[in-house]
Protein backbone atom coordinates (compact mmCIF):
# COMPACT_ATOMS: atom_id res chain seq x y z
CA UNK A 1 0.00 0.00 0.00
CA UNK A 2 1.22 3.42 -0.78
CA UNK A 3 -1.07 6.42 -0.03
CA UNK A 4 -0.15 10.15 -2.01
CA UNK A 5 0.37 12.53 0.90
CA UNK A 6 -0.66 16.36 0.39
CA UNK A 7 1.71 17.73 3.04
CA UNK A 8 5.58 17.85 2.73
CA UNK A 9 8.27 15.76 4.42
CA UNK A 10 9.66 19.07 6.74
CA UNK A 11 6.35 19.79 7.52
CA UNK A 12 5.81 15.44 8.90
CA UNK A 13 9.20 15.54 10.44
CA UNK A 14 10.93 13.25 7.87
CA UNK A 15 14.22 14.13 5.88
CA UNK A 16 16.41 12.99 3.12
CA UNK A 17 20.03 11.08 4.54
CA UNK A 18 23.26 11.84 3.17
CA UNK A 19 23.52 8.89 0.86
CA UNK A 20 26.44 7.66 2.81
CA UNK A 21 23.75 6.91 5.53
CA UNK A 22 23.04 3.44 6.18
CA UNK A 23 20.91 1.89 3.66
CA UNK A 24 18.61 -1.29 3.25
CA UNK A 25 18.75 -1.22 -0.41
CA UNK A 26 19.57 -0.02 -3.96
CA UNK A 27 16.81 0.17 -7.07
CA UNK A 28 17.79 0.18 -10.77
CA UNK A 29 16.38 0.01 -14.22
CA UNK A 30 17.48 -1.99 -17.42
CA UNK A 31 18.99 -0.33 -20.14
CA UNK A 32 16.90 -1.19 -23.40
CA UNK A 33 16.50 1.59 -25.74
CA UNK A 34 18.65 0.96 -29.23
CA UNK A 35 18.78 4.61 -30.14
CA UNK A 36 20.61 5.36 -26.62
CA UNK A 37 22.34 2.24 -26.00
CA UNK A 38 25.16 1.09 -28.68
CA UNK A 39 24.37 -2.38 -30.05
CA UNK A 40 20.93 -2.91 -28.54
CA UNK A 41 21.90 -2.09 -25.53
CA UNK A 42 23.98 -5.23 -24.96
CA UNK A 43 27.04 -3.53 -23.87
CA UNK A 44 25.43 -1.48 -21.68
CA UNK A 45 23.56 -4.42 -19.82
CA UNK A 46 26.31 -5.76 -19.16
CA UNK A 47 28.27 -3.01 -17.35
CA UNK A 48 24.85 -2.20 -15.40
CA UNK A 49 25.19 -6.14 -14.29
CA UNK A 50 28.70 -5.80 -13.60
CA UNK A 51 27.45 -2.07 -11.35
CA UNK A 52 24.16 -4.37 -9.72
CA UNK A 53 26.61 -6.94 -8.98
CA UNK A 54 29.40 -5.06 -7.04
CA UNK A 55 26.54 -2.84 -5.36
CA UNK A 56 24.89 -6.53 -4.22
CA UNK A 57 27.72 -7.45 -2.64
CA UNK A 58 26.96 -4.70 0.13
CA UNK A 59 23.09 -4.28 0.31
CA UNK A 60 20.10 -5.38 -1.37
CA UNK A 61 19.51 -4.73 -5.26
CA UNK A 62 16.45 -4.83 -7.60
CA UNK A 63 16.31 -3.84 -10.84
CA UNK A 64 13.22 -2.79 -12.84
CA UNK A 65 13.14 -4.32 -16.55
CA UNK A 66 10.58 -4.37 -19.31
CA UNK A 67 8.26 -7.30 -19.41
CA UNK A 68 10.19 -8.24 -22.90
CA UNK A 69 13.39 -8.16 -21.14
CA UNK A 70 12.89 -9.88 -17.78
CA UNK A 71 14.73 -13.06 -18.84
CA UNK A 72 17.66 -11.33 -20.38
CA UNK A 73 17.84 -8.84 -16.86
CA UNK A 74 17.53 -12.46 -15.16
CA UNK A 75 20.24 -14.37 -17.16
CA UNK A 76 22.92 -11.48 -16.87
CA UNK A 77 22.29 -10.21 -13.68
CA UNK A 78 24.22 -11.87 -10.43
CA UNK A 79 21.72 -14.08 -8.53
CA UNK A 80 21.91 -12.11 -5.52
CA UNK A 81 20.03 -9.33 -7.54
CA UNK A 82 16.33 -9.44 -7.29
CA UNK A 83 14.56 -8.75 -10.71
CA UNK A 84 10.88 -6.79 -10.94
CA UNK A 85 8.50 -5.86 -14.30
CA UNK A 86 8.99 -2.23 -14.36
CA UNK A 87 8.36 -0.21 -17.03
CA UNK A 88 10.15 2.43 -18.03
CA UNK A 89 11.73 5.32 -21.14
CA UNK A 90 15.21 4.56 -20.35
CA UNK A 91 17.45 3.38 -17.29
CA UNK A 92 18.54 5.93 -14.76
CA UNK A 93 16.58 5.18 -11.85
CA UNK A 94 18.43 8.41 -9.49
CA UNK A 95 16.46 10.63 -11.52
CA UNK A 96 12.69 8.72 -12.48
CA UNK A 97 13.02 7.12 -8.87
CA UNK A 98 11.76 8.22 -5.57
CA UNK A 99 14.17 10.48 -3.72
CA UNK A 100 13.58 8.48 0.23
CA UNK A 101 12.67 10.39 3.45
CA UNK A 102 13.17 9.06 6.74
CA UNK A 103 11.95 10.29 10.24
CA UNK A 104 13.24 9.58 13.57
CA UNK A 105 10.19 7.11 14.77
CA UNK A 106 11.53 4.33 12.02
CA UNK A 107 8.93 5.69 8.95
CA UNK A 108 10.37 5.53 5.87
CA UNK A 109 8.45 7.54 2.55
CA UNK A 110 9.09 8.60 -0.60
CA UNK A 111 9.27 12.09 -3.01
CA UNK A 112 7.85 11.49 -6.07
CA UNK A 113 8.92 14.62 -8.32
CA UNK A 114 7.64 15.74 -12.03
CA UNK A 115 9.85 14.45 -14.82
CA UNK A 116 9.93 16.13 -18.22
CA UNK A 117 13.19 13.73 -19.59
CA UNK A 118 15.54 16.44 -18.47
CA UNK A 119 13.83 19.48 -20.57
CA UNK A 120 10.72 18.42 -21.83
CA UNK A 121 9.89 20.20 -25.44
CA UNK A 122 12.90 22.67 -24.91
CA UNK A 123 15.97 20.60 -24.64
CA UNK A 124 14.81 17.42 -23.49
CA UNK A 125 16.68 14.11 -24.12
CA UNK A 126 13.70 12.20 -25.93
CA UNK A 127 9.93 13.47 -26.95
CA UNK A 128 7.90 10.86 -24.94
CA UNK A 129 8.19 10.10 -20.85
CA UNK A 130 5.31 8.67 -19.67
CA UNK A 131 6.83 5.14 -18.65
CA UNK A 132 9.40 7.62 -17.00
CA UNK A 133 6.81 9.40 -15.20
CA UNK A 134 4.97 6.30 -13.39
CA UNK A 135 8.58 4.86 -11.88
CA UNK A 136 8.88 6.30 -8.76
CA UNK A 137 4.83 5.35 -8.16
CA UNK A 138 5.62 1.85 -8.89
CA UNK A 139 8.89 2.18 -7.15
CA UNK A 140 7.09 3.52 -4.01
CA UNK A 141 4.12 0.56 -4.38
CA UNK A 142 6.68 -1.45 -4.52
CA UNK A 143 8.35 -0.66 -1.35
CA UNK A 144 5.17 -0.28 0.83
CA UNK A 145 6.18 3.66 1.21
CA UNK A 146 3.58 6.75 1.21
CA UNK A 147 4.28 9.44 -1.50
CA UNK A 148 4.57 12.99 -1.82
CA UNK A 149 3.78 14.55 -5.24
CA UNK A 150 5.40 18.27 -5.48
CA UNK A 151 4.58 19.88 -8.71
CA UNK A 152 7.91 20.54 -9.21
CA UNK A 153 10.06 18.89 -12.32
CA UNK A 154 13.00 17.78 -10.84
CA UNK A 155 15.93 14.97 -10.59
CA UNK A 156 17.45 12.97 -8.35
CA UNK A 157 20.84 13.71 -9.97
CA UNK A 158 20.31 17.50 -9.58
CA UNK A 159 20.60 17.33 -5.89
CA UNK A 160 22.78 16.34 -2.83
CA UNK A 161 22.75 16.79 0.62
CA UNK A 162 24.70 16.17 3.91
CA UNK A 163 21.33 14.12 5.43
CA UNK A 164 21.83 17.25 8.57
CA UNK A 165 19.90 20.27 6.61
CA UNK A 166 22.00 21.38 3.83
CA UNK A 167 21.22 20.33 0.05
CA UNK A 168 23.85 21.14 -2.79
CA UNK A 169 22.61 22.09 -6.55
CA UNK A 170 23.06 23.69 -9.80
CA UNK A 171 21.24 27.14 -10.82
CA UNK A 172 22.38 26.09 -14.70
CA UNK A 173 20.29 22.95 -13.89
CA UNK A 174 17.75 23.55 -11.16
CA UNK A 175 16.82 27.10 -12.47
CA UNK A 176 16.59 26.40 -15.98
CA UNK A 177 13.29 27.38 -17.56
CA UNK A 178 12.90 23.87 -19.19
CA UNK A 179 12.06 22.48 -15.77
CA UNK A 180 9.78 25.29 -13.97
CA UNK A 181 9.37 28.11 -15.88
CA UNK A 182 6.56 29.29 -14.00
CA UNK A 183 8.63 29.53 -10.55
CA UNK A 184 11.14 31.77 -9.28
CA UNK A 185 14.51 30.76 -7.60
CA UNK A 186 13.31 31.16 -4.21
CA UNK A 187 9.82 29.38 -4.94
CA UNK A 188 11.94 26.63 -6.27
CA UNK A 189 14.51 26.64 -3.10
CA UNK A 190 11.58 26.35 -0.84
CA UNK A 191 10.17 23.64 -2.52
CA UNK A 192 13.20 21.71 -2.78
CA UNK A 193 14.04 22.18 0.94
CA UNK A 194 10.66 21.13 2.49
CA UNK A 195 10.69 17.94 0.48
CA UNK A 196 13.96 17.39 1.88
CA UNK A 197 13.42 18.58 4.98
CA UNK A 198 16.39 20.74 4.59
CA UNK A 199 17.08 23.81 5.90
CA UNK A 200 19.96 25.54 3.78
CA UNK A 201 20.67 25.75 -0.16
CA UNK A 202 23.87 25.91 -1.16
CA UNK A 203 23.87 27.04 -5.23
CA UNK A 204 26.35 26.22 -7.52
CA UNK A 205 26.37 27.74 -10.69
CA UNK A 206 27.28 25.30 -13.94
CA UNK A 207 27.59 21.85 -13.91
CA UNK A 208 30.09 20.15 -16.80
CA UNK A 209 30.72 21.02 -20.08
CA UNK A 210 28.80 18.94 -22.21
CA UNK A 211 26.62 17.25 -19.54
CA UNK A 212 23.34 16.35 -21.14
CA UNK A 213 21.27 16.80 -17.99
CA UNK A 214 22.16 20.74 -18.21
CA UNK A 215 24.53 20.47 -15.35
CA UNK A 216 23.33 18.28 -12.86
CA UNK A 217 25.24 18.58 -9.68
CA UNK A 218 25.95 14.47 -9.08
CA UNK A 219 28.60 15.02 -12.14
CA UNK A 220 29.88 17.84 -10.36
CA UNK A 221 30.12 17.49 -6.17
CA UNK A 222 28.90 15.29 -3.69
CA UNK A 223 29.31 15.30 0.14
CA UNK A 224 31.51 12.36 1.47
CA UNK A 225 29.97 13.22 4.92
CA UNK A 226 28.70 16.09 6.64
CA UNK A 227 31.10 19.24 6.16
CA UNK A 228 33.44 17.60 3.65
CA UNK A 229 32.12 18.07 -0.56
CA UNK A 230 33.77 16.15 -3.15
CA UNK A 231 34.73 18.72 -6.29
CA UNK A 232 35.27 17.20 -9.53
CA UNK A 233 38.37 19.22 -10.49
CA UNK A 234 41.18 19.69 -12.99
CA UNK A 235 44.51 22.16 -13.11
CA UNK A 236 44.69 22.37 -16.90
CA UNK A 237 44.00 25.74 -18.06
CA UNK A 238 42.81 24.15 -21.34
CA UNK A 239 40.63 21.80 -20.02
CA UNK A 240 36.39 23.45 -20.47
CA UNK A 241 36.19 22.43 -16.83
CA UNK A 242 38.86 25.28 -15.62
CA UNK A 243 36.10 27.95 -14.67
CA UNK A 244 33.62 25.83 -13.89
CA UNK A 245 35.25 24.09 -10.98
CA UNK A 246 36.92 27.31 -9.39
CA UNK A 247 33.61 28.31 -9.22
CA UNK A 248 31.84 25.58 -7.71
CA UNK A 249 35.23 25.70 -5.42
CA UNK A 250 34.82 29.53 -4.31
CA UNK A 251 30.77 29.11 -3.83
CA UNK A 252 31.51 25.72 -1.72
CA UNK A 253 34.27 27.42 0.69
CA UNK A 254 32.45 31.16 0.90
CA UNK A 255 28.52 29.16 2.21
CA UNK A 256 28.13 28.12 5.28
CA UNK A 257 25.92 24.53 5.89
CA UNK A 258 22.71 24.40 7.84
CA UNK A 259 24.98 24.42 11.19
CA UNK A 260 26.60 27.60 10.31
CA UNK A 261 29.65 25.55 9.53
CA UNK A 262 32.27 26.03 7.12
CA UNK A 263 32.68 23.50 4.46
CA UNK A 264 36.05 21.25 3.60
CA UNK A 265 36.11 20.71 -0.39
CA UNK A 266 38.19 17.73 -1.54
CA UNK A 267 39.15 17.77 -5.23
CA UNK A 268 38.80 14.67 -7.33
CA UNK A 269 40.57 14.44 -10.66
CA UNK A 270 38.30 14.84 -13.49
CA UNK A 271 39.33 11.96 -16.06
CA UNK A 272 40.99 13.16 -19.45
CA UNK A 273 38.90 13.91 -22.27
CA UNK A 274 36.49 10.85 -23.18
CA UNK A 275 35.15 11.05 -27.00
CA UNK A 276 32.57 8.93 -28.31
CA UNK A 277 34.30 6.82 -31.68
CA UNK A 278 32.82 6.29 -34.81
CA UNK A 279 32.63 3.04 -34.09
CA UNK A 280 30.42 3.69 -30.72
CA UNK A 281 28.27 6.41 -32.19
CA UNK A 282 27.80 4.00 -35.25
CA UNK A 283 26.44 1.11 -32.75
CA UNK A 284 23.32 3.61 -32.18
CA UNK A 285 20.49 3.30 -34.46
CA UNK A 286 19.40 7.06 -34.46
CA UNK A 287 15.47 7.91 -34.09
CA UNK A 288 13.42 10.95 -34.53
CA UNK A 289 12.71 12.82 -31.16
CA UNK A 290 15.99 11.19 -29.52
CA UNK A 291 18.79 12.87 -28.95
CA UNK A 292 21.68 11.58 -31.66
CA UNK A 293 24.87 10.46 -30.57
CA UNK A 294 27.61 11.66 -32.38
CA UNK A 295 31.47 10.24 -33.05
CA UNK A 296 33.90 13.16 -31.85
CA UNK A 297 31.35 14.79 -28.84
CA UNK A 298 33.45 14.55 -25.25
CA UNK A 299 31.40 13.27 -22.63
CA UNK A 300 31.10 14.77 -18.97
CA UNK A 301 32.69 12.42 -17.35
CA UNK A 302 33.25 12.29 -13.27
CA UNK A 303 34.72 10.57 -10.58
CA UNK A 304 32.14 11.73 -8.65
CA UNK A 305 29.18 10.10 -9.91
CA UNK A 306 30.17 6.85 -7.90
CA UNK A 307 27.14 5.19 -5.76
CA UNK A 308 28.34 4.89 -1.96
CA UNK A 309 26.19 1.47 -0.78
CA UNK A 310 26.78 0.25 2.60
CA UNK A 311 30.74 0.26 3.36
CA UNK A 312 31.77 0.22 -0.14
CA UNK A 313 32.09 2.96 -3.05
CA UNK A 314 31.24 1.65 -6.19
CA UNK A 315 33.27 4.26 -8.85
CA UNK A 316 33.35 4.33 -12.61
CA UNK A 317 36.55 3.29 -14.38
CA UNK A 318 36.92 6.07 -16.69
CA UNK A 319 40.42 6.42 -17.99
CA UNK A 320 43.72 4.26 -17.03
CA UNK A 321 45.61 7.39 -16.55
CA UNK A 322 43.15 8.82 -13.90
CA UNK A 323 41.42 5.93 -12.21
CA UNK A 324 43.64 5.37 -9.53
CA UNK A 325 44.13 9.06 -8.27
CA UNK A 326 40.47 9.31 -7.96
CA UNK A 327 40.40 6.08 -5.94
CA UNK A 328 43.15 6.98 -3.81
CA UNK A 329 41.10 10.18 -2.92
CA UNK A 330 37.53 7.65 -2.27
CA UNK A 331 39.47 5.20 0.08
CA UNK A 332 41.11 8.70 1.95
CA UNK A 333 38.06 10.07 2.47
CA UNK A 334 36.07 6.94 2.82
CA UNK A 335 38.10 5.51 5.98
CA UNK A 336 36.65 1.60 6.56
CA UNK A 337 34.88 0.97 2.73
CA UNK A 338 36.15 -1.05 0.18
CA UNK A 339 36.37 1.29 -2.92
CA UNK A 340 35.38 -0.95 -6.52
CA UNK A 341 36.01 0.15 -9.55
CA UNK A 342 33.64 -1.12 -12.11
CA UNK A 343 34.22 -0.36 -16.28
CA UNK A 344 31.53 2.41 -16.91
CA UNK A 345 32.49 3.72 -20.21
CA UNK A 346 29.16 1.96 -21.72
CA UNK A 347 27.21 3.51 -18.85
CA UNK A 348 29.02 7.31 -20.08
CA UNK A 349 28.23 6.78 -23.23
CA UNK A 350 24.02 6.67 -22.68
CA UNK A 351 24.95 10.58 -20.70
CA UNK A 352 24.94 9.56 -17.22
CA UNK A 353 26.73 7.58 -14.49
CA UNK A 354 26.85 4.99 -11.70
CA UNK A 355 25.34 7.77 -9.27
CA UNK A 356 22.52 8.25 -11.78
CA UNK A 357 21.83 4.75 -12.52
CA UNK A 358 21.10 3.71 -8.88
CA UNK A 359 18.98 5.05 -5.81
CA UNK A 360 19.58 4.26 -2.67
CA UNK A 361 17.03 3.02 0.21
CA UNK A 362 18.04 4.69 3.27
CA UNK A 363 17.73 2.26 6.10
CA UNK A 364 15.34 3.10 8.80
CA UNK A 365 16.36 4.88 11.76
CA UNK A 366 15.14 5.83 15.38
CA UNK A 367 15.72 9.06 17.68
CA UNK A 368 18.59 7.00 19.35
CA UNK A 369 20.42 6.12 16.42
CA UNK A 370 22.15 9.93 16.29
CA UNK A 371 22.33 10.33 20.19
O1 LIG B 1 23.12 12.60 -14.27
C1 LIG B 1 22.22 11.82 -14.13
N1 LIG B 1 21.68 11.71 -12.94
C2 LIG B 1 21.54 11.09 -15.24
C3 LIG B 1 22.02 11.25 -16.59
C4 LIG B 1 20.91 10.94 -17.56
C5 LIG B 1 21.34 10.96 -18.96
C6 LIG B 1 20.23 10.61 -19.91
N2 LIG B 1 20.68 10.28 -21.21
Amino acid sequence: MSETLHSTPGRDGFRMPGEFEPHSGCWMLWPERPDNWREGAAPAQRAYAAVAAAVAAAEPVTVGASGAELQRARDLLDPAVGVVEIDSDDAWMRDVGPTFVVDDRGARRGVDWRFNAWGGKEGGLYDSWERDERVARRVLELEGADRYAPALVLEGGSIHTDGRGTVISTEECLLNANRNPHLGRDQIERLVLDHLGAERMIWLGRGLAGDETDGHVDNLACFARPGVVLLAWTDDPDDPHHDIVRDARERLLQARDARGQQLRVVPVPLPGALVVSEHEAAGVQPAAGTLPRSAGARMAGSYVNFYPANGRIVFPLLDPARDEQAAAVLRAEFPGHAVVGVAAREILLGGGNIHCITQQVPARSRARDHA
